[in-house]
């Protein structure tokens, strides 16, 4: 009995139309299924890795703590930069996790949107997709998220997939949102700005569709299961505009990307 009570309990808390209630205890109850949840996908993905299980390191700012942890994992490459912390990992992902990635992005894939609209209906002109943490394949991702990064998932957005066909790409811009933008009590009213961003590529196009860094004249080339992360942020806290990154023209092939995102306060 007690069993079917809790299984029947998982399933409503887990259903990806069910919202979490805004308030008392029924959330709180929510949100600590979802983390225990969360935390044993972690911990799996964790061993499967060879990976020691460590305590969540919050939401990315103070981000010395996540430095430290991602540089701790063999294989990270920090970009030399005064100016932006960034660091890249390849091949984080298998090939067959992106392929099943690639799969989940095909089945939810709309066009792009732009927050803060400049008027140029070429700026971005790729197609989005969330993608369900309730899948496990989807939840196998986020648990190798935290685990690298060891920020907290209760910070996290869901991982919204991006695919562009020739032509298309994402000019210029950064992912945190501009303060005094009209749209940015709509984005941000709730958990705040962005911290931290993690991109993985799932795909290598035959041409073109590369990610550049412009204020620090570093351009990343896709490649299958690559990873980049960075804060979005200066040490001290304050936004940081050397992030501008553009998602260069894809020439050839088609180009297939995950992006997760932190915020400075719980997703909801
Ligand atoms: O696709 C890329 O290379 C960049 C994607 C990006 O900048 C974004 O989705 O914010």
């Amino acid at each position: 009995m007690r069993r079917a009570r809790a299984s029947i309990i998982n399933r409503i808390a887990f259903h990806p139309t069910v919202a979490v209630p805004t308030h008392g205890m029924l959330r709180f109850c929510v949100n600590a299924l979802r983390w225990c949840r969360h935390w044993r996908t972690v911990e799996r993905a964790g061993k499967s890795d060879g990976m020691s299980i460590l305590p969540l390191l919050g939401s990315g700012h103070p981000s010395e703590p996540i430095v430290d942890r991602i540089l701790s994992h063999p294989g990270v490459q920090r970009v030399p930069s005064p100016k932006l912390t960034l660091f890249i990992n390849r091949a984080f992902l298998s090939p067959d996790l992106c392929e099943g990635l690639v799969e989940r992005i095909d089945a939810v894939r709309r066009p792009s949107t732009l927050s803060d609209p400049n008027g140029d209906a070429s700026y971005r002109t790729s197609e989005t997709g969330d993608l369900a943490g309730t899948d496990p394949l989807v939840a196998e991702v986020e648990a190798r998220i935290t685990g690298l990064t060891g920020l907290d998932p209760v910070f996290g957005e869901p991982i919204q997939g991006q695919r562009y066909a020739v032509g298309q790409e994402f000019k210029g811009h950064t992912d945190y949102f501009e303060p005094t933008g009209i749209d940015f009590d709509r984005y941000c009213g709730v958990a705040g700005n962005r911290t931290w961003t993690v991109m993985i590529y799932l795909n290598e196009p035959e041409a073109g569709g590369a990610t550049r860094f412009k204020s620090i004249d570093k351009i990343v080339q896709p490649e299958v299961g690559k990873l980049l992360a960075w804060n979005n942020r200066r040490p001290d806290g304050t936004l940081n505009p050397a992030t501008l990154h553009q998602g260069m023209k894809v020439r050839s092939g088609t180009k297939y990307v995950i992006t997760k995102w932190f915020r400075e306060r719980p997703w909801r």
